[in-house]
């Protein structure tokens, strides 16, 4: 029957490009989730807002669940294909359309990399701040579907702050012009926001205009080791109160060992439970030197035991490969991930909370702890030890994720900070979602994808 339907689709688009090769199948299919097996319809690689109507009127005729699928980084299943979609890849949609000076706005097609948004603002002597160790294979438009974070939140706020437009095709096929570069608008609900975030449940992005803002002033990064986690969030604050931050990350030294077996260069002697990579603006000497006063007041204090300051880009960078390289370097073992926030001010009390409860509930397990401390955000990837299949782990690593999210509930948490709920976190929704508000969600599914072709399962079940 689909089969048929995606004859249909060929002879009433004879243009567009189809793959339905088993390795294109099985290549398109997933994403970063190693968890479930391709098995979608075929792949549509559109180029042109036409033909991605296109694709929506036939799937909504013929009934076809439609993936839509960027760069595929997504580290929630949720641009997995396992039941038969057609995935609507935007690989080809790829290129920057325009730039305006005047608002200073960056127009692109969904399918360009993070990275190529930066080389086009830096081009115009601008910078897009979102940014994260995926830049060169993630795409805008799934920065757009997850609402992507990374490590200059602290400093910049999430993709939401930067999206001044966006064209949709919704789950109708009817294509939407939202917010058109606006800096003013109140005129009613801003279903711009709404489709940030959505995890292509709503519509699919068909062209963003981005905000682009000034580079900022010189900085400076230091990589400073801490002798217990009490000192983490009183460096945090020591830190954000005499510097002016822009990112502030932590890693444990399991996340160190396996970054440094994975090539990365050791640059502080000597062990410790846990690392911060900051990095702050230094307009100035004096700058400089409140960075230095500010370490030492850390060191007289026992809240920081060691720590290197970059004297070269060179160095920065080598220090900073130690905080973004991590989920490459533990990706061979195939980790459950958790990806999960509390506001600022609760961080201390719940990592101490956590903390307990993975020692306990995870004796005889590798657990890695990293993430944006400085915005709340912790990322938890527990290993895979070969004693326990797949689906042995894949249960235990759940259960613990019951009690996590029990936990988080608490501290009025989130299951996701920026990764989104996808497939491996709906179990889960409602530990940071009312019931009044997840019927309203399904409520606003129904409104904008009413036969519900667009990425079903994901989100909800
Ligand atoms: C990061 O912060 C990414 O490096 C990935 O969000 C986190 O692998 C992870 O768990
Ligand atoms: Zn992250």
């Amino acid at each position: 029957m689909n089969l048929q339907a995606l004859a249909d689709l060929s002879s009433q688009w004879p243009d567009l490009r189809l793959l339905t090769e088993p390795g294109d199948l099985e290549h398109y299919g997933r994403d970063w989730t190693r968890r479930w097996t391709p098995s979608p319809l075929a792949i549509a690689l559109p180029a042109s807002i036409d033909e991605v109507q296109g694709i929506m009127r036939w799937a909504n005729q013929h009934k076809v669940a439609i993936v839509p699928s960027g760069g595929r980084t997504g580290l929630s299943g949720g641009a997995v294909a396992a039941n038969g979609e057609l995935v609507l890849s935007l690989a080809r949609m790829n290129r920057v359309l325009g730039f305006d000076a005047v608002d200073r706005t960056l127009t692109v097609q969904p399918g360009i990399a993070l990275e190529a948004v930066h080389t086009a603002a830096r081009e115009h002597g601008l910078i897009y701040p979102v940014d994260f160790a995926a830049r060169g294979s993630c795409s805008i438009g799934g920065n757009i579907a997850t609402n992507a974070g990374g490590i200059r939140v602290i400093r910049y706020g999430n993709t939401r702050e930067w999206i001044a437009g966006l064209k949709v095709v919704a789950g109708n096929g009817e294509l939407l012009d939202l917010n058109r570069g606006l800096i003013k608008n109140s005129s009613g609900y801003d279903l711009r926001q709404l489709m940030i975030g959505s995890e292509g449940t709503l519509g699919i992005v068909v062209e963003a205009t981005l905000r682009l803002t000034d580079p900022p002033p010189a900085s400076q990064v230091m990589l400073l080791a801490l002798p217990d986690m009490d000192a983490l969030m009183q460096v945090f604050a020591l830190f954000r109160e005499r510097l002016s931050l822009q990112a502030f990350e932590f890693f444990t030294d399991v996340a160190l060992k396996h970054v440094l077996a994975h090539g990365a260069q050791r640059a502080i002697d000597g062990d410790y439970p846990y690392y911060v990579v900051t990095e702050f603006d230094t307009v100035d000497e004096r700058a400089q030197e409140t960075a230095l006063a500010t370490f030492e007041q850390g060191v007289e204090q026992g809240l920081i035991a060691d720590g290197v300051m970059a004297q070269s880009d060179a160095q920065a960078a080598a220090l900073w490969r130690l905080r973004e390289g991590i989920t490459e370097s533990l990706a061979a073992h195939k980790p459950y991930k958790n990806d999960i926030s509390v506001r600022i001010g609760a961080v201390q009390g719940f990592l101490q909370e956590i903390q307990a409860l993975l020692t306990r509930e995870y004796p005889h397990m590798e657990v890695v702890w990293f993430g944006h401390i400085g915005d709340g955000n912790l990322h938890i990837n527990v290993l895979k030890p070969g004693t326990l299949s797949d689906a042995e782990f894949i249960a235990q690593c759940e259960h613990v994720t019951k009690l996590l999210a029990e936990t988080l509930q608490r501290h009025a948490g989130s299951i996701s900070a920026e990764h989104g709920i996808g497939l491996v976190k709906r179990a889960y929704l409602e530990s940071t979602r009312s019931t009044a508000e997840i019927a309203l969600m399904r409520g606003v599914k129904a409104v904008f994808d009413p036969n519900g072709i667009l990425n079903p399962g994901k989100l909800f079940a």
